[in-house]
């Protein structure tokens, strides 16, 4: 199974740490297309930005995003790209969860929460401490499906 993580990068690098836990878990599910996300070495300037540039990491990053079978999104920092990429994959119909924590203190945008429907998209509520539990409960409800 191919797995698309969604997490801020030029939004904001405050979650990475949690970001590399979540990739941990996920990559005992199948293949994560987007381990980088989850890298402290890359930072919101982009240091470590591909020579290619923009346009290279946006077309390669739809590309996985068509090949995946799964996508998670860690949607507590605010994120443009992580935005955009649940906007494109709403259109192409793929299971998708969201995870977003309410102590955080943001309000999750209604673009996102108001997107959730019973068949392709959820959107979970959770605290740091449920992360792993909460994968579990979702990969478990995609064999069912
Ligand atoms: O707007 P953001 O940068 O926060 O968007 C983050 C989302 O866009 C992530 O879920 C990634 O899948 C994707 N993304 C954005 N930038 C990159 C990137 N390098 N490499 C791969 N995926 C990316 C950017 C390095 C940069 C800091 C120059």
């Amino acid at each position: 199974m191919k797995v698309y993580f969604c997490g801020s990068i030029r939004g904001g690098r405050d979650d990475v740490e949690l970001y590399r836990k979540i990739v941990e878990k996920l990559r005992s599910y199948g293949t994560v297309l987007t381990e980088h996300v989850g890298r402290a070495q890359l930072t919101h300037r982009g240091e470590d930005a591909s020579a290619a540039g923009d346009k290279f990491i946006h077309d390669r990053d739809v590309d996985w995003l068509r090949q995946s079978d799964v996508v998670v999104a860690e949607v507590t920092q605010p994120s443009l790209g992580v935005g955009y990429e649940l906007g494109r994959v709403v259109d192409m119909k793929k299971k998708t969860l969201c995870l977003f924590r309410p102590s955080s203190g943001h309000v999750l945008s209604a673009m996102i929460r108001g997107a959730e429907d019973s068949e392709w998209f959820v959107v979970r509520d959770y605290s740091e401490d449920e992360m792993e539990n909460v994968l579990e409960e979702f990969f478990t409800s995609l064999k069912r499906t």
